[in-house]
């Protein structure tokens, strides 16, 4: 989604301010945009095509300078036009690029055009350029100080000023950003970004600002300043952290594409998130966490999209091995939902970026309903997320660029395991015998994967009729009902097929009326408790003449018929059959959407982390 690089230097930055929207270019964007102070005066380059050819457009313009912002953007108000790129200049005074969401911005807008400003876009984001030149009193820390308070909504901004060169003022709330400081081989430079793996290798000591800072970037200096709660604001020391961000710059090496290159990267993704896990304690989950898992008797998960689907898997797990009464809850209906809170409730995020801006504000919402124990299964060591949890399990997935998620989602899956495990041995619901068949079942993973991800030429066979498709069911039961959820909704997101998926027994009150020929209903038949009442909905689509593609395990004896296929599945791998299941109908999405011929690692309208509302 959006990001945001900003820095002031006595050299010129923008080779740095293109380097890390590069960076951030895999998280999805529609256009993007550098300004500098050049020359006394604001220039800008924006572009709706991709980064590589705004470095070209800048480079054509000789726009080179010590001071500068840079954005790609993801629209939510207003067209994926040049108009509406960032940076938004105000009177040829104030250049500003902004990450999030103003929702008081009609207010504002027409409160600022009785004043005379006149907008050139239809963003939200314009609002606060003209309102910053308005307030403008020669002092731009102190404008946007007087600024933000009158925001309502989402925001990380870097603003800079015509009349102040060598200086750009940040701020945030609700939006992630970063203050880097310079290296040994450029001490003055001070750096603004929404990641901080925009300044990969660029620094790696970074300020990570808190909400509602506001933050002051000039040659060799900085100050922060914090919002109190009456919006007045107090100088704020905050600490410099060293971080090792990865540059985000995978190779593709043999595959085709980032989301193919990650669905086999699972077998090594899975095992790295394994790696030091020696035995189950709650300690994996940071210090404090047997005292966090007494304390509690309620488990409630929090997350969207992918990660929702991980969480709606592992409250099977919860349930039926460590006993625990688990509900898992989209994150942008539980914030506002007038819900009932129990204090001795383990609340659980999940999040690949640990920046997901419904998932952050789901967690505070918890924790202001006077919920305290919180934990989060998150790929990134150095999120908000991490850090505004008491317990964190860190996947290593590594960097995902695909858009659409798949390692991510199988190691949250992982993670969620070993947290069912921590909390039944706290519990007293597994023996130490029963413990160690999961640990074992657990560590032949990435083996069970590899032999999983060897049916591929079978799914592509299935994939060039699936692409012919423009609707498609998907079944599941228990366990793996979340399963058909998730490859329902790959499907949809990068082959653009409509696909809906149901627990099987539901198809009777109302689904079964969608099957005809035309209707491919995709099943997941894992040799479970459920097989035989499975078999008895493929005979209700069967004799509604529906063709059925099923991923059967070896031992379920469902064979390939008239208007049935069938791929076997190795044999049944028990509770964590789930992750195994799950590879299938990722390579099915991919190879449709291959087909199709569509933008697989970068589907349309989409975004990698997504951090708005
Ligand atoms: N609301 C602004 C910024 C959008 C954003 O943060 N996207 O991730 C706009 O629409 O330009």
């Amino acid at each position: 989604m959006c990001g945001i690089v900003g820095a002031v230097s006595t050299r010129n930055i923008v080779p740095i301010l293109v380097q890390g929207l590069q960076r951030l270019e895999y998280r999805g964007y529609d256009s993007c945009g550098v300004a500098v102070h050049q020359g006394g005066a604001l220039r800008r380059s924006r572009s709706t095509a991709r980064v590589a050819e705004l470095r070209q457009q800048i480079d054509a313009d000789g726009v080179a300078s010590g001071t500068g912002i840079a954005h790609t953007r993801w629209a939510t108000h207003g067209a994926p036009v040049v108009h509406n790129a960032h940076p938004h200049f105000s009177g040829g005074k104030i250049a500003l690029v902004h990450n999030g969401i103003i929702e008081n911005h009609d207010e504002l807008r027409a409160e600022l055009q009785a004043k005379g400003y006149v907008f050139e876009s239809q963003t939200d984001t314009e609002v606060i350029a003209h309102l910053v030149a308005h307030l403008y009193d020669g002092d731009l820390f102190d404008t946007v100080q007087r600024a933000v308070a009158r925001l309502h909504g989402a925001y990380a901004i870097a603003v800079f000023c015509r009349d102040e060169p060598h200086r750009v003022v940040g701020a945030r709330y609700g939006s992630p950003l970063v203050l880097g400081l310079g290296d040994d081989a450029d001490p003055e430079a001070r750096y603004l970004a929404s990641d901080a793996m925009a300044l990969a290798g660029v620094t790696d000591r970074i300020v990570y600002l808190e909400e509602g800072d506001v933050v002051d970037l000039q040659l060799g200096k900085h100050w922060i300043s914090e919002r109190l709660a009456d919006d007045n604001f107090a100088p704020v020391l905050r600490d410099v952290k060293i971080v090792h961000a990865h540059t985000g710059a995978a190779e593709l090496g043999p595959y085709r594409h980032y989301m193919q290159k990650e669905i086999f990267e699972q077998p090594r993704a899975i095992a790295d998130t394994l790696e030091g896990v020696e035995g189950i304690t709650p300690e994996l989950f940071g210090d404090g966490a047997y005292r966090v898992f007494k304390a509690i008797d309620r488990v409630l998960i929090l997350a969207c999209g992918t990660s929702y689907y991980s969480g709606s898997t592992a409250k099977y797990w919860l349930e039926s091995i460590a006993r625990i009464p688990t509900s898992v809850e989209i994150a942008s209906e539980y914030r506002y939902r007038d819900s009932v809170p129990d204090p001795r409730t383990l609340v659980v995020t999940i999040s690949q970026s640990g920046e997901t801006a419904d998932t952050l504000a789901a967690l505070k919402h918890a924790r202001s309903l006077g919920m305290p124990h919180t934990l989060t299964i998150c790929n990134v060591a150095t999120s908000a997320m991490v850090r505004e949890c008491e317990l964190a399990y860190i996947t290593r997935a590594g960097v995902e660029v695909g858009v659409a998620s798949t390692k991510a989602f199988t190691t949250q899956l992982a993670g969620l395991f070993l947290l069912t495990l921590a909390l039944a041995q706290v519990r007293g619901t597994t023996t130490p015998e029963q413990e160690a068949v999961h640990l074992k079942a657990m560590r032949h993973l990435p083996v069970a994967l590899q032999a999983v991800l060897a049916l591929e030429p079978q799914v592509v066979a299935w994939a060039e009729a699936f692409a012919r498709k423009e609707n498609a069911l998907f079944l599941g039961r228990g366990l793996h009902y979340p399963i058909a959820l998730e490859g329902a909704l790959k499907l949809k997101e990068i082959s653009y097929i409509h696909a809906e998926a149901y627990p099987a027994g539901e198809l009777k009150h109302g689904p079964l009326a969608l099957v005809t020929s035309a209707m491919p209903v995709v099943t997941v038949a894992p040799n479970d408790a459920l097989l035989e009442k499975l078999k008895s909905n493929l005979q209700e689509v069967r004799a509604r003449g529906g063709e059925l593609f099923v991923f059967a395990d070896a031992d379920t004896r469902i064979e390939n018929a008239e208007g049935l296929h069938v791929i076997r599945m190795p044999e049944h791998y028990g509770a964590l059959s789930p992750i195994l299941h799950v590879v299938p109908l990722q390579l099915l999405a991919y190879h449709t959407a291959c087909a199709r011929g569509t933008d697989v690692d970068k589907p349309r309208n989409l975004a990698k982390s997504v951090t708005v509302e």
